[in-house]
């Protein structure tokens, strides 16, 4: 089927990129040629993938910033993590010409959990349960890792308002990748059994 070859070219790209994302885990370095250079322990990185535990997300980026210094703060980490970002707005970044939109809750400001909000013609995923910001967006079919904006091991909630599918997997590298779930459309998941484990996603279109 269409999805096993899918499958075999995931795992090559993956299993390139984990090696980046445990990388930025440990010292959050600008660049990916320095990233490699600071993973001093093969251990740590093949415990990095597992649980919520050793996401290596700094827990900084998946709360409300509680003043706006704060958000500063993680809006400015967000691009340290996942290089490459423009910052459009207070709490917003955006990379590749808007191909991905990453939103930080702003401080202050009421957290509505259990309101799914994602715009018509995107999927959106957020770090926390019941859709709690920050939330990332992508509308791009096909297989993307979520490594390329510091999302790996952080999906804890969706929603989709594209007009088709979008699966989860997990990076099991080096076997390949693992299916997780889909978020049918339009549809939305307040939480989720393999929370903080999604690395790719793919949006079947
Ligand atoms: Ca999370």
């Amino acid at each position: 089927m269409k999805l096993g070859k899918q499958v075999a070219r995931i795992g090559l790209v993956a299993g390139m990129a984990l090696t980046v994302a445990s990388a930025v885990a440990f010292s959050a370095p600008a660049t990916a040629a320095t990233a490699a250079s600071a993973v001093s322990s093969p251990a740590s990185v093949a415990t990095s993938s597992a649980s919520a535990g050793s996401t290596g997300v700094p827990s900084l980026l998946s709360r409300q910033a509680r003043s706006d210094a704060e958000l500063r703060d993680q809006i400015a980490l967000q691009m340290k993590i996942a290089p490459g970002g423009k910052q459009t707005s207070l709490n917003e970044v955006s990379y590749d010409n808007g191909k991905f939109v990453v939103t930080y809750a702003l401080p202050g400001q009421q957290v509505a959990l259990g309101v799914a909000d994602c715009p018509s013609g995107w999927f959106c995923f957020y770090d926390n349960i019941n859709f709690g910001y920050p939330r990332g967006k992508l509308s791009s079919c096909g297989t993307q890792d979520l490594a390329t904006w510091g999302w790996r091991n952080r999906i804890s909630s969706v929603d989709n308002s594209t007009t088709n599918s979008v699966e989860y997997w997990a990076d099991a590298s080096p076997f390949g990748t693992r299916y997780l779930f889909t978020n049918y459309n339009p549809g939305a998941l307040s939480s989720l059994v393999y929370d903080n484990e999604a690395d790719l996603v793919n949006r079947n279109c």
